[in-house]
């Protein structure tokens, strides 16, 4: 049944919904399925992401006609869609009339997806007029917090040097605590990988004592204080808080230094809230395990990581994993330094939507996935800047000397490109940066050839 009739208004202005303050706007990519019509399927889409079904219902009255979604504009050619939703579809919270963003995910991105006459929808963009972003809770701590737990300048602490316990798995807790520790003597931040938590062979109760004593003799040998991300994912919510409350109270003073990660793909909004809202004090740590199901270039549904992002800072996340912009493992590419720019950033432009945030205070871009000494200064050039927390695991791990020589590795990839300096020209005062090529050669070929001979390293 074609309810563009109903469900989409080609005359609607966008300027002037962006003025109204009362829809949030939503561009898509959308294939209907063989034998459909564009603008009927991008009107039975919103239908169903409104108020409406596939056919007319009797209990439908004025009101309910007054908070459809309506489609505002189509572009078959390029296989695009945008919908406008009155904010007051969007469910409130009954404890404190604030916004959910797993209400927004149920109507924007829900039922729309495995609709019949649909081949393809994914999100590209949203917009969120200033009257319901005022109703998200936002992050509640930033990478300001941390410089400022790092003793650096508040506004301006730059590159926080960061690793992940490695291997992913199978580490008792002496070794785990060691591998901390031998960081930690030249790095800044550490987090657990994203399935580390409780395993039988590693219990929270054994590990985070021992690893809060690495922390304590890491700070006592360097004069520099530490960070660790402790993973607090678990289904239920007794057991998030459980593992939080230990957490907490293993680090002792060490306390505010730790923050919080949530696998925050995998465990949906829910999970995310429940970190932001019990323990606002931490800083939140978003990993995104599990995204690229949805996100992935390859895939034609759910949404991009761009819209990941920017909806984890709506829920709070003080940090996510962005992607390495096509310089570490995961897919990726250049232009992926919007998604960094919208979550940092008061005013940015997303694909479709330009947003302003108001103050909300921003997401860190959290940078891990293959990243090394060697990698590091093509992906600041790309970005901009390094003011973000860069975890690498094998990068650091797989340093020849050791973990501490890795993480001073990372440091001074950061000086060398913050300096402007020649790569191969500052290795040659730099060490442990210069050992980096050694560790990585493969890496060392591919970004610097020739190194070999300009360092006087032979096989
Ligand atoms: C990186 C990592 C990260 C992923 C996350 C891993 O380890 O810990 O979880 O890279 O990807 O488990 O692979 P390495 P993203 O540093 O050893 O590669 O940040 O893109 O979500
Ligand atoms: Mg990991």
């Amino acid at each position: 049944m074609d309810q563009s009739n109903r469900y989409a208004d080609l005359s609607l202005n966008e300027d002037d919904l962006i003025k109204g303050d009362n829809h949030i706007l939503v561009a898509y990519t959308m294939t209907p399925a063989d034998g459909y019509g564009y603008l009927e399927v991008a009107a039975h889409l919103a239908a169903e992401s409104s108020t409406g079904t596939n056919v007319e219902v009797s209990t439908t009255d004025d009101f309910t006609k007054g908070v459809d979604a309506l489609v505002y504009e189509i572009d078959e050619a390029k296989g695009t869609m945008k919908i406008a939703y009155p904010i007051d579809l969007f469910d409130r919270n009954i404890t404190d009339g604030r916004s959910m963003v797993v209400s927004f995910l149920t109507l924007a991105i829900g039922n729309n997806q495995g609709m019949g006459d649909v081949k393809q929808a994914q999100m590209q963009d949203f917009y969120v007029p200033r009257k319901m972003l005022q109703l998200f809770d936002g992050p509640s701590k930033s990478i300001n917090d941390l410089w400022s737990l790092l003793g650096r300048d508040y506004n301006d602490g730059g590159y926080i040097s960061g690793t992940i316990i490695k291997p992913k798995l199978g580490l008792r807790p002496e070794p785990f605590a060691e591998a901390a520790y031998q960081f930690w003597l030249g790095g800044d931040f550490i987090k657990n990988d994203e399935p580390q938590g409780n395993q039988v062979f590693c219990p929270a109760k054994k590990v985070y004592p021992l690893v809060a004593d690495a922390m304590k003799r890491a700070q006592d040998e360097t004069g520099e204080a530490k960070i660790f991300s402790a993973n607090i994912t678990a289904d239920d919510y007794h057991e998030m808080c459980a593992r939080a409350d230990f957490i907490l109270e293993a680090f002792g003073s060490d306390a505010p230094r730790v923050a919080f990660l949530v696998d925050g793909y995998v465990g949906g909004p829910g999970m995310v809230t429940t970190a932001r809202r019990q323990y606002p004090s931490q800083y939140l740590h978003y990993h995104r395990a599990g995204h690229g199901a949805v996100t992935s270039p390859s895939s034609v549904r759910g949404y991009t990581a761009f819209v990941l992002s920017k909806l984890s800072r709506l829920m709070g996340a003080s940090g996510i994993h962005v992607g390495t912009m096509g310089f570490g493992k995961m897919e990726g590419g250049a232009d992926d330094r919007n998604i960094a720019y919208m979550i940092e950033r008061d005013s940015a432009d997303g694909p479709f939507f330009h947003q302003e945030w108001y103050g909300m205070k921003p997401t860190t871009p959290i940078i891990s996935g293959g990243m090394n000494a060697l990698r590091l200064p093509g992906f600041f050039e790309n970005l901009g800047h390094g003011n973000v927390i860069n975890t690498s695991g094998g990068g650091s791990y797989g340093h020849i000397d050791s973990p501490a020589a890795g993480a001073t590795s990372l440091r001074q990839s950061y000086e060398c490109w913050k300096s402007g300096a020649d790569p191969i020209e500052f290795a040659k005062d730099h060490n442990e940066f210069a050992r980096a090529f050694e560790s990585f050669p493969g890496d060392a070929d591919a970004i610097f050839p020739g190194w070999r001979d300009k360092l006087g390293v032979h096989k």
